[in-house]
């Protein structure tokens, strides 16, 4: 161990100050190889714009994308008139006709057309450094600590260096390369595109890529500029640099989308624009400027676990040595880091959600469309953001609820007959939000409850009342669908959700349990949040009558939380989902203070799924386990889900890839953020209106430091703990309130003032 890993050994478990946040310098993936494949390439981004970074010597490759480049068109995919059918396909399940009724829905319900549209790659930059074939010393980096992404190497005795960023403040992608020798740089710079429609071209300093989606109304533009102490010229389709030392590419690109149902945008203006801008800046300004604003974000949080020397191995290989070995503390806090970085890369204010593949997307007909699962995969996204304090990375989410909220209302008029909105497992850039694929998975009405209540954490989060009053009404509207869809049930009197899928399992239903856990934690927050806006008072009232008619969760024959109304699971089934556990986490409706006995019975569910599964199934069931409180049972689904995915001893196929994305298989962003939630439930939950301290802490994680986590109140906690137990821990009170704080059997109560910080020992006793 060097002397740098021993101090940060010992600081992690002798104690250490705890208001103390310094730079991290072990936060990197790094590699002493270029990327052969995707998956090894690392990844960029600023909201917008993403790049991926293949690091190759002779030949750079540099793959982007822009959110807003997607196939199709503004369009609206309800089924005019499918509420005709409503009242049939329920009869049908009813009468327990599920084929028959499976068939009239995908016949009559379905949108039109069936299927969504994909998001598309964008370009690609390339770099030909002329004669750089033989090369020593290489090395490869994404600096988290400073979002920049370095490849470095000789060449007969020179340095070549180039850095990567995704500006947020100047929105581009900024690529620097440097000599240490003068003149040495000797460069051709090209744009490209993998679309059948595009043009290239080049005028004086710049290149402008111009492409057009296949099936679609979207076009895109893409220029780089490029400033250098060498000679620059247009020759034939390249741009070339010659005898410099030093060159930046400066990367803008845009679309004509502006909204879901307008594409009027001008991309070529807006490049224009934002590269004159940049134009008369140097690189170390706007350097400096990335660094300030995504260090804002980035060092609100601190995690620490302590390092065993593996963070000294490269990234692929120390994968690997963990799936061995499954020690490496320091892996596990850069997976939480790495998630931050991947969430500040994707999601800002102003940007798009991340997809299934956040925004990074090579293919044109990308796994799922690249598109937004919300029966699962969209919400994990979320799941982290506020915990790990980037607390507006989260308004995108809003945003985009917004919109389905607008195209939703058409659906729940359309196929339900209903006012407010509803919204299926489906939606891409157009928003649709009407059941597409298959009536037996498509149907399914728990998006427009579950996205609801991405606002009310916010707002628990945050306490931001004026937040909470802008998006209440796309709360209520939502309650407002469900209060009209709600069927009673002539089977068992309960109201229940019909026809739905408990997703994607067992098809076409009639009150999967997943959509009544949904429906009643959204009635509740609606019921909360209209009391503290003053507001609908009479649609509370409703909402309180309807809540105890709803369909219970109900215990099973083998012990099991059923996941439909029937008492039907079958203990051998280890499908990925585990929908009916969602009150369990990210719900709190079932847990071990007021409902132990389902909790068991949730707990035997899980038990019966098994501890394998998809990348993001893994990462649920960290959370999960970390909810039943067993640490070392999340740590062992962690450990499959930071295994190599490519391993072909592996039994498991989801994992993660060299450069730590998620594998479902293929790539899908959701594991990263959902496993980086699963690590901070291991140290802080705070779901039952107080903060539990360390509820499911690993013995693998047995010392530790976590500062800047968030709880639920507007609270931001520092502690640390050794050998598994407390040591200390300080409390910033961002909003005031009563504060409770709970460690083990210890529990303290206090009323804080806004702003200032509380200090207490591992007893809870105030320091
Ligand atoms: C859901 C999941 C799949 C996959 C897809 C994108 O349909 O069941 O596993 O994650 O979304």
């Amino acid at each position: 161990m060097n002397i740098k890993l021993l101090l940060r050994a010992l600081i992690v478990c002798c104690g250490f100050a705890l208001q103390s946040i310094q730079a991290q310098d072990d936060l990197r993936l790094f590699y002493d190889k270029p990327a052969s494949v995707w998956t090894e390439a690392l990844p960029v981004g600023n909201g917008s714009l993403g790049a991926m970074i293949y690091g190759g010597v002779a030949y750079e490759h540099i793959q982007f994308n822009e959110e807003t480049l997607w196939a199709g068109k503004p369009h609206d995919y309800s089924n005019k008139g499918a509420s005709a059918y409503l009242a049939e396909i329920r009869q049908l399940l009813t009468e327990g006709k599920q084929l028959a009724a499976q068939n009239l829905a995908q016949k009559e319900f379905m949108s039109e057309p069936l299927k969504q549209v994909p998001y598309q790659p964008f370009g690609d930059l390339y770099i030909d450094f002329l004669e750089h074939d033989t090369y020593t010393d290489y090395t490869r980096v994404l600096d988290l600590e400073n979002a920049i992404s370095t490849v470095s190497y000789k060449v007969k005795e020179v340095v070549y260096t180039r850095e990567v960023l995704a500006s947020f403040p100047d929105q581009i992608i900024a690529v620097n390369l440097s000599a240490s020798k003068s003149k040495a740089l000797n460069f051709d710079i090209w744009l490209d595109a993998v679309h059948d429609t595009k043009a290239v071209k080049s005028s004086g300093t710049s290149q402008t890529l111009e492409v057009k989606v296949k099936d679609g109304v979207l076009k895109g533009v893409a220029t780089i500029t490029v400033q250098t102490n060498g000679q620059l010229q247009a020759v034939n389709r390249k741009l070339k640099i010659t005898n410099a030392s030093k060159a930046t590419i400066y990367l803008s690109a845009a679309t004509n989308y502006k909204s879901f149902n307008d594409v009027s945008g001008n991309p070529d203006q807006i490049v224009k624009e934002i590269l004159a801008k940049v134009g008369t800046e140097s690189y170390k300004k706007i350097k400096a400027k990335h660094t300030k604003d995504y260090q804002s974000l980035f060092h609100r949080f601190q995690i620490d676990f302590g390092d065993n020397g593996q963070s000294a191995v490269v990234t692929n290989k120390r994968i690997y040595d963990f799936w061995k070995s499954e020690n490496d503390p320091q892996l596990i806090s850069l997976y939480v880091q790495y998630a931050r970085y991947l969430m500040i890369a994707s999601s800002r204010p102003g940007s798009k959600p991340p997809t299934l593949q956040g925004i990074w997307n090579d293919k044109l007909n990308p796994p799922w469309f690249s598109s937004y699962t919300s029966n699962i995969n969209l919400e994990m996204n979320y799941w982290p953001v506020e915990t790990a304090n980037l607390s507006e990375c989260h308004e995108p989410l809003f945003d985009f609820i917004d919109d389905v909220s607008k195209t939703g209302k058409i659906v729940a008029k359309e196929h339900y007959g209903a006012e407010g909105w509803a919204v299926h497992h489906n939606i891409d850039i157009w928003r649709g939000a009407a059941p597409v694929n298959a009536s037996h998975h498509g149907i399914w009405l728990s998006a427009g409850g579950w996205l609801s209540s991405h606002i009310w954490e916010h707002y628990l989060f945050t306490g931001d009342i004026a937040f909470l009053k802008e998006y209440y009404p796309l709360l209520r509207d939502a309650s407002l669908f469900y209060s009209q869809f709600l069927y009673k049930d002539p089977n068992t009197g309960y109201l229940i959700s019909t026809p739905s899928n408990s997703p994607e399992i067992g098809g076409l239903v009639a009150g999967p349990t997943m959509d009544h856990q949904i429906i009643r934690a959204l009635f509740k927050s609606n019921i909360e949040a209209a009391e503290i806006l003053k507001v609908d008072v009479e649609f509370s009232k409703k909402l309180r009558g309807m809540l105890p008619k709803i369909a219970p969760n109900q215990i099973g024959k083998h012990g099991q939380l059923q996941e439909w109304l029937e008492d039907k699971d079958n203990p051998e089934n280890h499908h990925r989902h585990v929908s009916h556990l969602w009150a369990v986490y990210p719900g709190n409706g079932i847990n071990y203070e007021e409902t132990p006995d389902l909790m068991e019975a949730a707990k035997q569910s899980l038990e019966y799924r098994g501890d394998n599964g998809t990348g993001w199934s893994l990462a649920w069931k960290v959370n999960f386990w970390a909810r039943f409180l067993d640490g070392n049972r999340a740590y062992k689904l962690l450990h499959g889900l930071l295994s190599p995915a490519e391993e072909p001893l592996r039994e498991n196929k989801g994992g993660s890839y060299p450069n730590l994305f998620d594998a479902h298989p293929p790539f899908q962003i959701d594991g990263n953020f959902g496993g980086a939630s699963g690590i901070l439930e291991m140290l802080l939950q705070s779901h039952l209106g107080k903060i539990t301290l360390l509820p499911a802490v690993p013995d693998a994680l047995a010392n530790g430091r976590v500062s800047g986590i968030v709880a639920r109140g507007g609270f931001e906690l520092t502690f640390r703990w050794k050998n598994t137990v407390l040591q200390e821990v300080e409390v910033l009170s961002k909003n005031g309130g009563t504060c409770i704080l709970e460690y083990k059997n210890k529990r303290i109560e206090f009323e804080t003032k806004k702003g200032k910080t509380y200090q207490f020992d591992g007893q809870l006793t105030k320091k």
